[in-house]
């Protein structure tokens, strides 16, 4: 049967020739449709596609410029799956932040009916509370740092191609009652074939309160299977079911140690402004706080748009920013101005 409304009219000679169409199957392949060697590759396609058609129009050469002080963060970030950067905000920036979100709505989830409240109104039973890129992107520190050219560099020189902006948020986790549950859980992120995140923390973070946790050297197949290869080689019934555990979308801490010693299974404490990159096709979670909330910030750069989200850009215009931050568009670098097309204009 059609069934226009959910996008597939399969008799229609536009089956899969109209943009959503294809979006679904790109989103299918994305979301467990393809194995990660299968995942990987694309990425570094799609790497190479977007490069070829927007480079040309970004640098004056074709080639991403880094600074030299940011070179050994890529390799890290290549080898390892992760690498710390110099504090992103001062203590004076995360104040603004923290006053800032006491004004716009949270999107309240884990164990409550999900809903939207002022921060003061979140449940105490509530897990979450989340603020979206949209309505923290007028925070005048996080402008600046969507905008900071030194980090859009850094995400583009790793990924291989003129990074996209596809979530920009903050959030706050709370110690709640019940297990680990969704990204309390190892797993891998499936935004976008190539990807990575920069991590911020918002408030002190110690083993109780929800520390971030990486598995290193899982983010990429050119990594990964050397490592696996040398380690369960001489196993092959390991070694497969090892791959095949890789595809399930999330893991217990037990599997993990069952595969990864305890060594490379890094948990992030640090006080408020700690600041890291990662690539989170890596395993990795956001511990279950114990003790107290934590408040974290995020970018995640990506090579293509969330094809899953329509792109609802604000005007930078209409931001009401202070001095000192560059609202004309046409007055940006080129980099700039594409890396945050999705949220500003
Ligand atoms: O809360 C965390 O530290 C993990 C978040 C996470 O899984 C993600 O941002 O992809
Ligand atoms: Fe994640």
């Amino acid at each position: 049967m059609n069934n226009p409304s959910r996008g597939f009219d399969i008799f229609s000679p536009e089956f899969l020739r109209r943009q959503q169409d294809f979006e679904n199957f790109w989103l299918f392949m994305m979301k467990g449709g393809l194995d990660k060697a299968a995942r990987d590759s694309i990425g570094r396609a799609s790497a190479a596609f977007i490069s070829q058609k927007v480079g040309p129009s970004l640098f004056a050469d074709g080639r991403i410029p880094l600074d030299e002080r940011d070179r050994p963060t890529v390799k890290n970030l290549q080898k390892k799956g992760y690498a710390p950067v110099p504090n992103i905000f001062s203590d004076a920036e995360i104040e603004e932040i923290g006053a800032y979100v006491q004004t716009i709505p949270a999107a309240v989830s884990g164990g409550v009916p999900e809903s939207h409240a002022l921060l003061k109104d979140v449940p105490p039973a509530a897990g979450f509370a989340h603020f979206h890129g949209a309505a923290v992107c007028g925070c005048p520190p996080i402008y600046r740092a969507l905008h900071d050219e030194r980090l859009i560099s850094l995400a583009s020189a790793y990924l291989g191609a003129p990074a996209t902006i596809g979530i920009t948020t903050a959030w706050w986790s709370y110690p709640a009652p019940g297990g680990a549950e969704g990204m309390q859980m190892f797993h891998h992120d499936r935004g976008d074939f190539r990807s990575c995140n920069l991590f911020v923390y918002l408030s002190d973070v110690a083993a109780g309160t929800g520390p971030h946790s990486f598995v290193e050297h899982t983010h990429d197949m050119e990594v990964l299977l050397p490592l696996m290869s040398q380690r369960l080689g001489s196993n092959p019934e390991m070694f497969h079911k090892f791959w095949r555990w890789m595809e399930q979308h999330r893991k217990t801490d037990d599997e993990v140690r069952l595969f990864f010693p305890e060594n490379e299974v890094l948990s992030f404490t640090g006080p408020k402004g700690k600041s890291f990159f990662e690539d989170t096709r890596g395993l990795h979670k956001g511990t279950r706080p114990q003790t107290g909330p934590r408040f974290v910030f995020e970018i995640f750069y990506s090579v293509l748009p969330k094809f899953n989200e329509v792109a609802k850009p604000q005007r930078r215009a209409d931001l009401r920013l202070p001095a000192g931050l560059e609202t004309d568009s046409s007055k940006l670098s080129p980099l700039v101005r594409y890396a945050t097309r999705q949220y500003l204009v």
